[in-house]
């Protein structure tokens, strides 16, 4: 009975310690503390069915999946390829936690830094205008969705929106970035209160940001790994080449060098798209370019001798030389 018990215990132990489960964050204060902007009944439905549907949602959707493995952010990254329960489940989860996170009562916030203060003046010129830009984003977004405060991979700030529960972070999102502010925008976020008038809630949540929070955002994701992530999915060209080159590069390294055989042509032309395409502005240097003409060559080059059959030893020296300039491209693009 007690071995039973026993390696019960274990297996659960096992499966909870891989399992990724989210769980619903608690807010930072009581429900009535919003009042009077918002109401401690909308937060508490809020917080408590709405975002923990979500949870709830994506819990269900990633079980017994691979996708347990991988970090919130990574879902997002890839949004475009997951199911449509994962992008808007994931994505409400991300949305919510930073929305509680960064409102405050009016007595209970703490102020903005210098650093945040002074790129939002050389961005917006001053908080009033920032505040009316991302206004005017919230008013005219049709529908549910959210209006963002975002840190660009050229680590600009910007204003932007998404539709439902996407965010900046995702690839299925024209402006990209890390949010540091969001205003969700959906009716369950108001009603309420406020019922059809969203102008007087999008008014009113300016008195609940707390800018200490949002500074501390502010830093964070400007040292935030994910940063370059998204500048690196914001250059196809660099990933489709990277695709063909470790799809011939890693056979040839075991002397299969078939697949670059059958591939040096597209490998070739992947290389010069790379060199025409344009480069994220915070790589921007003149060794990148010049170790983008590089392997131009080296493909080339190896396209040719392809064509000519040469002999697998004279391939795999001269793509291993291609790999190489390949890695001096990716190390050039590391901050
Ligand atoms: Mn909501």
């Amino acid at each position: 009975m007690k071995i039973i018990a026993l390696s019960t215990f274990f297996i659960s132990f096992i499966t909870l310690s891989i399992a990724q489960q989210y769980s619903l964050p608690s807010l930072r204060f009581e429900y009535s503390a919003y009042e009077p902007h918002i109401d401690a009944q909308t937060m508490e439905i809020h917080l408590t069915k709405h975002h923990q549907a979500y949870i709830n949602n994506l819990n269900k959707a990633i079980s017994g999946t691979k996708l347990e493995s991988f970090s919130l952010n990574q879902l997002l990254l890839n949004a475009g390829m997951r199911s449509d329960a994962v992008r808007n489940n994931a994505g409400g989860h991300y949305n919510h936690s930073l929305f509680w996170q960064i409102l405050a009562p009016e007595n209970k916030q703490g102020s903005m830094s210098a650093e945040l203060k002074s790129a939002l003046e050389q961005e917006f010129k001053s908080l009033d205008s920032l505040k009316s830009k991302l206004g005017a984003a919230a008013a005219k977004h049709f529908g549910s969705g959210w209006a963002w405060l975002i840190v660009t991979p050229d680590k600009k700030l910007k204003v932007t929106s998404t539709s439902n529960q996407d965010n900046p972070i995702m690839d299925v999102t024209k402006e990209r970035g890390i949010p540091i502010l969001g205003v969700d925008v959906w009716e369950h976020a108001y009603y309420l209160k406020y019922q059809n008038k969203r102008g007087d809630y999008l008014n009113s949540i300016w008195k609940l940001i707390d800018w200490q929070m949002v500074s501390t955002n502010y830093i964070t994701a400007l040292n935030d790994p994910l940063l370059k992530e998204i500048a690196d999915d914001t250059w196809p060209e660099i990933k489709e080449f990277h695709k063909v080159m470790s799809q011939t590069f890693h056979p040839a390294e075991k002397d299969d060098l078939l697949p670059l055989q059958a591939r040096s042509g597209e490998m070739l032309a992947k290389a010069i798209l790379l060199k025409e395409s344009v480069i994220p502005v915070n790589y921007q240097k003149p060794e990148l370019k010049a170790a983008m003409l590089k392997l131009v060559k080296d493909c080339d080059e190896l396209d040719k001798l392809v064509k000519k059959n040469a002999k697998k030893i004279v391939l795999k020296t001269k793509i291993i030389q291609a790999h190489d300039t390949f890695h001096v491209i990716q190390g050039l693009c590391k901050d």
